[in-house]
């Protein structure tokens, strides 16, 4: 019976009574607390020059604005597990080194001239490009060119800190020591398959630090008359570690996606929580019904398990999209599912 004093005996106690919270425990299927939401980069954007000038590198370890998701507010989030921000900085500034166990990378948006050093190695800066800093790899960053310079951030910090496994540590001076030379990683490795003998595979991140816009439109240009792709995503690659074929990090997959002029994509679902921001073009994604209008540097997020599709709303133009997403961790654990639904 419902005021059965027993329960509150039970509460005391450090007990619960199972039966009255199964459904909640159990659920029939995944209900992400996250929302579907569109970021602005035409909002944002004017939000970042003011705080260029307003806050320097000095006051703030990294001049960041959080993408947060409306409904994941504390401790902010994008989607469930992973976070998403717009980073600013100025020429002739740099950023403190750091570490933490989080994996990081950063999708260049704007600007010439910047890099950032990772486990020694400068790592340069051009738009479209991917830079990887996994966990615990040490990172700063150094602005040499004279426009400001913008990036997505991308941290697996939500599903890091669930997990309880957050370390952090600063570098004893502002920047680190370079100790090999520019850009080693992606000219060591990406030259599809044509893989280095002398090294031997380390920790379970893609060697390849930086994958160049130069590359992936290289990649999307050559399978252009090819291929159509799938009927849900267009033609869509997916950056890969060389040593294994898999996904970059652990944690975090990131593709690429090329939705010819008019594609209207048939709609799916899967338990990947998915950022996405728009490289090139305007379209729309409808998630669960809402609709996302989105046009080029705007970044959207799909919650884990909402159904959704893609439609270039252009006639005459691409739509390229870049996505990162937590498949990796679905996968490894044995909770990935997928299924083409109705959106
Ligand atoms: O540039 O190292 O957006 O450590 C959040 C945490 C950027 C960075 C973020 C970070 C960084």
């Amino acid at each position: 019976m419902k005021d059965d004093p027993a329960y509150k005996a039970l509460a005391d106690i450090g007990a619960a009574p199972l039966w009255r919270f199964y459904g909640n425990l159990f659920p029939a299927e995944p209900r992400s607390r996250a929302v579907p939401y569109v970021w602005s980069w035409q909002q944002l954007r004017p939000h970042l020059l003011h705080f260029s000038t307003a806050l320097s590198l000095d006051e703030a370890e990294r001049r960041v604005l959080m993408l947060v998701n409306p409904a994941l507010t504390d401790p902010p989030a994008t989607v469930n597990t992973l976070y998403a921000g717009l980073q600013i900085i100025l020429p002739g500034e740099t950023a403190q080194a750091h570490r933490h166990t989080s994996n990081a990378f950063r999708f260049i948006l704007e600007g010439e001239g910047a890099y950032t050093t990772v486990n020694g190695e400068p790592v340069h800066m051009s738009p479209g490009d991917l830079l990887l800093t996994p966990g615990w790899h040490w990172h700063d960053h150094t602005h040499k060119g004279d426009a400001p310079m913008i990036w997505l951030d991308a941290l697996d910090y939500p599903l890091v800190n669930a997990l309880e496994a957050g370390f952090y540590e600063q570098y004893p001076e502002r920047l680190q020591p370079v100790t090999r030379p520019d850009d080693t990683g992606s000219r060591q490795f990406l030259h599809g398959r044509l893989t280095p003998t002398w090294i031997t595979p380390e920790g379970p991140n893609s060697p390849i630090t930086r994958y160049t816009w130069t590359e992936t439109a290289r990649a999307l240009d050559a399978i252009a008359d090819t291929a159509e792709g799938s009927t849900v995503d267009g033609v869509v690659l997916e950056y890969t570690n060389p040593w294994t074929g898999g996904p970059v990090m652990p944690t975090i997959g990131c593709r690429v996606q090329r939705l010819r002029p008019g594609f209207d994509g048939t709609g799916h679902r899967h338990t990947a929580s998915t950022i996405f921001s728009v490289v090139r073009g305007e379209g729309a994604t409808v998630v669960d019904g809402v609709r996302l209008d989105w046009s080029e540097h705007d970044t959207f997020a799909i919650p884990c398990w909402s159904t959704y599709r893609h439609i270039n709303t252009s006639t005459s133009h691409d739509a390229v999209l870049f996505s990162y997403s937590d498949e990796p961790v679905m996968r490894s654990l044995g909770l990935y599912r997928s299924e083409t639904a109705d959106a």
